[in-house]
């Protein structure tokens, strides 16, 4: 008896250690369901119909199987026959029984978009996975899976499903050494030294969690560029992992440094408008595509923050995108040109300065270009308003650049779910044409009938054994390419569907973990930067709260620049009586924030030098209002730590103490930033912190003292 016991301990404590929960599976994880769910699919799902032969629909195939597997416990077999309970898969193209079923839903889908349907045939049900290529047949598996991991109804399944935008890009800020720039896992995924000959078995994990959430490309390398990753030899590693990415749907794309035909062409200039250079380029880009054949483009950084442009030549963006452009497009490439650009002179207000230089461009760029534009005009702030350039270039088609590594928000130690902060740039209006021309509309070029679409998401990936340093990261990676497909999903949705498929289906734990990650991007804007307050983190490394830092080599790169606090209040006046940054905007969206009595509060400080007497909405005063908000940031912390400390039954011992501890550290630095900001203010306003919050446990000096010399990513 004792024995036998002894034996069952040992094996469950075996099956526990295999399955050590290191968050490496991601979302992926196609444990076995529960057992009551596992019988009805099972009855649903006898056999399968697979028809498809080229190398991404064999990877649905596989990703169908072992995901089936999982789930329910045993293989599902193959089917020849069109029997009851078959679930048929496939593209007319590639599967004559897809063809049969003569789908009325394939006619208007167009490209990598699918349909779920439950039908009949001769009296038989199916269930049908149908596309019109290979890779809508990939992401209608996936989400197949999806809807079978969290336990959704298949039985009438009635679902059609195509993205909204063409390219769904990831940027990875990754550099030939391995560092990464604004990198908070751990080094590169990439591992360039010994590519091409050993393929780390990473590569092949990381192109299916993206081909599971519709990302079709990626950028492999820092916008920071480096030539030699145009040179012979990286072209045979980068190379190797196109080849690795292909079957999952991904191409690969790369950075271009403006100024290559110097650096490793050996001309005497990058003037985009000579023709050596032009013909350097055009050559450069055909040799690529021998390495690559499906290459998908460029992403340029040029003239921003010291990197090399056309406008060294006298020449602007558009001469430099379109010559690009021209080298790419014979092979059905895109330039892909970023607008995140500032001068090297200290100007007047740094957030005018894309708009100001890249409107007078509107039409002028080549029809394979897209610009790419940040969600706001200064810097993947906490919070921003939306880029004044969204809804003013009618004749280019814009790409969002959403940031998802955690440069500024709390880096990989925060839980900060990014889905609100997606949503509430997409869901501004930018009055371009009228009510309702919503940043979203701008994006998936609905508002001016642009067919080049795209969205692209700085990666918070790195070798980390759980690929984001944060558990919780992994649900902004999901989020992005749940967003980038489907720009309506709700980020409530879309965080049920991560905790679905990550956690556990179970009702209280959804919502106790939706609800932490549904407030935590308000608390941090709360603890760090409330009322529209921006960029007063650590210098360089952005680590911490520093408002007081004054030493930079230019104006713009400091707090003080940006919060312009002084004895008679806050902010930063983008009015017609400051820097008119307001005037960028549309005059209805322009009059809605002009006013400080009538400007929506997430804003204030950002446009307006506010009083520290002056009553706000809440009656409080901007001085009370901001220790309120500073407080609550800090409070709802402590809600989350509570919440998550409830889920300790529910959530395996691993995963649990890692988002425990990390919570712990965010609710120390969230305190940290509350004091040190809170103190420096003080400063200037002169009041005391009301009595009934906590008063800060250090002097501001001490927290002046700080020094963070090894911040990571920096
Ligand atoms: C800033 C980062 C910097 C990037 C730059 C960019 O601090 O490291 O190079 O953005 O987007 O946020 O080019």
């Amino acid at each position: 008896m004792i024995k036998r016991l002894l034996i069952i301990l040992l094996l469950n404590l075996s099956l526990a250690l295999a399955h050590a929960e290191d968050g490496y599976r991601l979302w992926l994880r196609f444990d076995p369901i529960e057992a009551g769910l596992r019988t009805r699919y099972t009855q649903q799902i006898k056999g399968i119909h697979f028809a498809g032969n080229s190398a991404v629909q064999q990877t649905a195939k596989t990703e169908l199987l072992q995901g089936l597997q999982g789930m329910l416990g045993k293989a599902v077999g193959e089917t020849k026959n069109m029997a009851e309970g078959v679930l048929v898969v496939g593209s007319p193209q590639s599967s004559e029984l897809v063809a049969s079923l003569q789908l009325p839903q394939l006619k208007t889908l167009g490209k990598e978009g699918f349909v779920l349907t439950t039908t009949t045939r001769q009296g038989r049900r199916l269930t049908v996975i149908a596309a019109n290529d290979d890779a809508g047949v990939l992401y209608g598996v996936f989400h197949f899976l999806r809807l079978l991991q969290t336990g959704q109804d298949i039985d009438k399944l009635d679902l059609v499903s195509a993205p909204r935008l063409q390219r769904r890009v990831l940027n990875h800020w990754d550099n030939l050494d391995r560092t990464v720039e604004r990198g908070y896992a751990g080094f590169s995924i990439w591992d360039w030294h010994r590519l091409p000959g050993y393929l780390d078995p990473r590569y092949k994990d990381y192109a299916r969690a993206n081909a599971s959430i519709g990302i079709n490309g990626t950028v492999l390398t820092n916008v920071n560029a480096n030539a030699m990753i145009l040179t012979p030899m990286y072209l045979e590693k980068v190379r190797a992992l196109a080849d690795v990415f292909r079957p999952y749907g991904i191409r690969v794309y790369l950075t271009a440094r403006f100024s290559a035909p110097v650096e490793i062409g050996g001309l005497k200039t990058a003037d985009p408008l000579d023709p050596q250079v032009q013909q350097w380029w055009k050559d450069k880009t055909k040799e690529v595509y021998q390495y690559v054949p499906d290459f998908g483009g460029f992403l340029v950084k040029a003239n921003s923050e010291g990197q090399p442009g056309p406008q060294n030549y006298g020449r602007n963006h558009a001469d430099g995108a379109n010559m690009l452009a021209d080298a790419v497009a014979p092979f059905g490439g895109i330039v892909m040109w970023r607008a995140f650009v500032y001068s090297n002179e200290t100007p007047e207000d740094r957030v005018k300065q894309a708009y100001t230089d890249f409107k007078p461009l509107d039409g002028k760029f080549r029809p394979n270009v897209l610009v790419q534009v940040k969600n706001g005009p200064l810097d993947f702030q906490p919070r921003e308003p939306f880029h004044p350039l969204f809804g003013a270039m009618p004749q280019t088609p814009l790409m969002m650049e959403y940031q998802l590594t955690q440069e500024y928000l709390g880096q990989a130690t925060h839980l900060v779910y990014e889905a609100p902060l997606f949503k509430e740039i997409q869901n501004a209006d930018t009055w371009a044409k009228g009510k309702g021309s919503t940043v979203a509309k701008v994006m998936d070029g609905s508002l001016e009938g642009h067919t080049l679409t795209g969205i692209a998401g700085v990666a918070n990936i790195g070798n980390d054994r759980n690929w984001t340093g944060h558990l919780f990261g992994q649900a902004n990676w999901y989020a992005f390419g749940r967003l980038a497909w489907d720009h309506t999903l709700t980020s409530s949705g879309i965080a049920t569907e991560w905790i679905g498929q990550t956690f556990s289906t179970k009702p209280a734990v959804l919502a106790t973990v939706r609800n932490i990650m549904l407030q935590s991007h308000e608390a941090m804007v709360n603890y760090m930067t409330p009322l529209g307050l921006a960029h007063i983190m650590g210098y360089g490394h952005h680590y911490g709260p520093a408002p007081w830092w004054d030493k930079a080599p230019r104006q713009d790169w400091l707090p003080v620049y940006f919060h312009k606090a002084d004895n008679m209040g806050l902010g930063f006046n983008r009015t017609a009586t400051g820097s008119n940054a307001l005037e960028q905007y549309h005059p209805e969206v322009r009059r809605q924030w002009e006013n400080p009595a009538t400007c929506d509060e997430r804003y204030l400080l950002w446009f307006h030098h506010v009083g520290w007497k002056q009553p706000l909405r809440s009656g409080r005063n901007l001085w009370e209002e901001l220790c309120f908000k500073y407080n609550e940031g800090v409070d709802s912390l402590h809600g989350m730590q509570s919440q998550w400390a409830g889920l300790q039954k529910e959530i395996d011992p691993d995963r649990f103490a890692h988002v425990q501890m990390l919570l712990g550290v965010q609710e120390q630095e969230a305190t940290w930033w509350r004091d040190a900001c809170l103190l420096y203010f003080q400063t200037f306003s002169k009041m005391p912190i009301p009595a009934r919050y906590p008063q800060p446990a250090k002097t501001l000096d001490y927290y002046k003292s700080l020094r963070f010399p090894y911040a990571p990513g920096n």
